[in-house]
């Protein structure tokens, strides 16, 4: 074993769970054998329909699939209505932890008032279904609270990151034209309130579609209210009815917008709709976490990310669980706050992003040791691919050298997990997400659409949680995932496969970036700096780190007459904060005085990402302008890193 490379050591599922596992040893054989029957299964076993399905699958008007035709139902009554009226009535659903040690336990009973009440002042405000609800919130149980009553009215919700500035929230009300704005007056990061109600506000100046906003009182620090708009979130709970009868929703209804970055400047609203993402975030949260009645599950996700959507919120709730939450920063008050949390809750089932896992690699292996961690059973990773020595730290100081790590790999127009393993099931190796989900059909293609050992991740055919289209834009959803490879569903990831035929995700071909595990569009940030008096043109690029997986990384062309110098790296850096969030500052900001593009005037975004990781420049026979790689190089090395 000692001579065996990292990502070729092979790990086999733990015979403990393998006896119990909620996976039988045959659900890859029944699911391959029969793709729609086994979702039928799931639908039927995990869904308490309030009308029954007539047809699966209707894939007569593709890529716009439907899935469980006409069949009804509303998510919030499968999240808790059907919990709250069971033995799990006084079972922990969501438990809380704020970064300055508030608790909250909120039991399935206790969550349906919670619920129930606020879809009423929802209500009172005019609130109906079809309408959008925007939430700009921290991770806060009054977050899933109004995440559940907004999809008990059938008022698709748009969440905003609470990280993201002013203008990111305004562009994302302002494009799904949203009625009412959910927020908070602010969270605690490090100890201090942060402000969000200031940003919701700045927002507002300018997004005309909402008549209300909702504040949650959080913090307690000051805020300004606006006379007409504003209103307190407990005053409206406090005269709430006790009872809203859940809208009966079609399968295909629209649950939610989520925005997410792609290779333009605008980010795209990707649209899921009720049945089929009920379906798959359960049924793939049961299998892959070995979901038990005894287990306290704790995703780490934020919220206002898809993976906070369906396994902070709905999946785990949908299937009775526990789930807890943190609001705070990891290393607050000290750096084993996770672990001192993981102990005092029982955490069973932990689930996180490979950027903490190296933080956590950074700090050492006494923060853990320091705990008894011995209840947690299976591990997860996701955002990025795992490095094989992060797995192994993993596995070794969370995981007591035992517990299995499930690798997921999905995106937000998945809406849940494509490609993972089974605990009790998949040998392991670190480094691979390894096989499709069953019932999931993954391939790697080449260029030509022909299946091959390295090129690009596609699913060959539709699956229940898929997006059904970018709000308000049918063209750029065809256009951006089924332009590519016609019927087969184009991830922007490049893969390869190993002999075992497991999936190795390399990461995005397209002009993505991912940092710490967040999609950030290289367009994006280019249209931020070219914002700037200053700025005449910008390219940027994602660069190796060792922590945050890539760092942004600028070229940059003034305009005539402006200086290059630190106050301006300084002042560009700080913009980019400001348009779109801090994850999105760039590390490095390159002055030059060209940039290397070929005849059609496309950025070689390939050749400055050499520059950017010190490699020795590439091919530069498409360039127009052959030379200008040069010059940018040696601006490059006189920086500091
Ligand atoms: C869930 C989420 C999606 C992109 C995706 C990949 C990358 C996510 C993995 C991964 C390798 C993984 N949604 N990615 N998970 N790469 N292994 N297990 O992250 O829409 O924000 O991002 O993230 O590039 O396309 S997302």
């Amino acid at each position: 074993m000692e001579n065996v490379a990292l990502e070729n050591r092979v790990f086999n599922p733990p015979a403990e769970i393998t006896e119990n596992a909620n996976a039988k040893a045959d659900i890859y054989e029944l699911a391959q054998k029969d793709r729609i029957g086994f979702w039928d299964t799931q639908a039927k076993e995990l869904v308490t329909w309030v009308e029954p399905y007539d047809k699966v699958l209707d894939d007569s008007k593709a890529p716009f699939y439907k899935w469980f035709v006409n069949g009804k139902l509303n998510l919030s009554y499968n999240c808790i209505d059907r919990h709250a009226k069971s033995d799990r009535r006084n079972k922990a659903a969501i438990l809380y932890e704020s970064e300055i040690g508030r608790q909250v336990c909120l039991t399935y009973g206790m969550l349906y008032r919670e619920v129930n009440k606020f879809a009423n002042a929802l209500a009172s405000l005019g609130v109906k279904k079809g309408d959008r609800v925007a939430l700009y919130m921290p991770m806060i149980p009054e977050a899933a609270i109004a995440m559940l009553a907004c999809t008990r009215i059938g008022a698709p919700h748009s969440l905003v990151f609470g990280g993201f500035s002013p203008e990111s929230l305004r562009d994302r009300i302002n494009d799904c034209q949203a009625k009412v704005l959910i927020t908070s007056d602010g969270n605690f990061r490090r100890g201090k309130p942060f402000a969000l109600k200031n940003n919701a506000d700045k927002a507002l100046e300018d997004a005309p579609s909402i008549e209300k906003c909702v504040v949650v009182k959080n913090a307690g620090n000051d805020v300004d209210f606006v006379e007409g708009r504003d209103v307190w979130y407990h005053e409206l709970m406090a005269k709430a009815g006790s009872y809203y009868e859940p809208e009966v929703m079609d399968a295909e209804d629209m649950l939610f917008i989520l925005y997410t970055s792609g290779t333009t400047g605008k980010p795209k609203g990707v649209v899921h709709t009720t049945g089929g993402y009920l379906v798959q975030t359960q049924a793939t949260l049961k299998y892959v976490f070995d979901i038990k009645e005894d287990d306290v599950y704790w995703c780490t996700a934020d919220i206002g990310w898809i993976t906070g959507h369906s396994y902070v919120v709905y999946a785990p709730l949908a299937l009775g669980a526990t789930t807890f939450m943190y609001d705070g920063t990891i290393d607050y008050p000290a750096k084993d706050r996770l672990w001192d949390m993981a102990e005092r809750y029982g955490v069973t089932k932990f689930y996180t992003a490979p950027t903490a896992i190296r933080t956590f690699m950074k700090w050492g292996t006494e923060f853990p040791k320091s705990h008894d961690l011995s209840a947690i059973k299976i591990l997860g990773s996701v955002g990025e691919p795992i490095n094989p020595e992060a797995w192994m730290w993993y596995r070794e100081h969370i995981g007591g050298g035992q517990a299995p790590i499930m690798d997921t790999w999905w995106q937000t127009e998945t809406g849940a997990f494509m490609c993972t393993p089974l605990p009790g099931i998949t040998a392991l190796k670190p480094g691979t997400a390894t096989v499709p989900f069953p019932g999931i059909e993954l391939d790697i293609v080449d260029e030509n659409k022909n299946s091959a050992d390295v090129g690009y991740l596609v699913v060959k055919s539709p699956w229940p949680s898929m997006l059904r289209t970018i709000y308000g834009d049918d063209d750029r959803y065809v256009e951006t995932y089924w332009k590519r490879f016609g019927d087969f569903y184009f991830a922007g990831d490049g893969a390869k496969r190993d002999e075992l035929g497991y999936i190795w995700v390399t990461g995005r071909v397209d002009d993505v970036l991912n940092v710490s595990g967040h999609r950030l569009g290289t367009a994006e940030v280019e249209s931020a700096l070219v914002e700037c008096e200053e700025v005449a043109e910008a390219a940027v690029v994602g660069k190796k780190h060792d922590v945050k997986g890539e760092a942004v990384c600028a070229f940059v062309i003034l305009k005539d007459g402006f200086e290059a110098n630190s106050e301006l790296i300084d002042k560009l850096r700080k913009h980019v904060g400001v348009k779109i969030g801090p994850i999105a500052r760039p590390d490095d900001i390159i002055f030059t005085g060209g940039l290397p593009k070929t005849r059609s005037g496309k950025i070689m975004r390939r050749l400055l990402r050499d520059i950017a990781e010190g490699r020795a420049i590439g091919d530069v026979t498409t360039l127009a302008d052959p030379g200008a790689m040069q010059e940018i190089a040696s601006q490059y090395s006189g920086k500091e890193d």
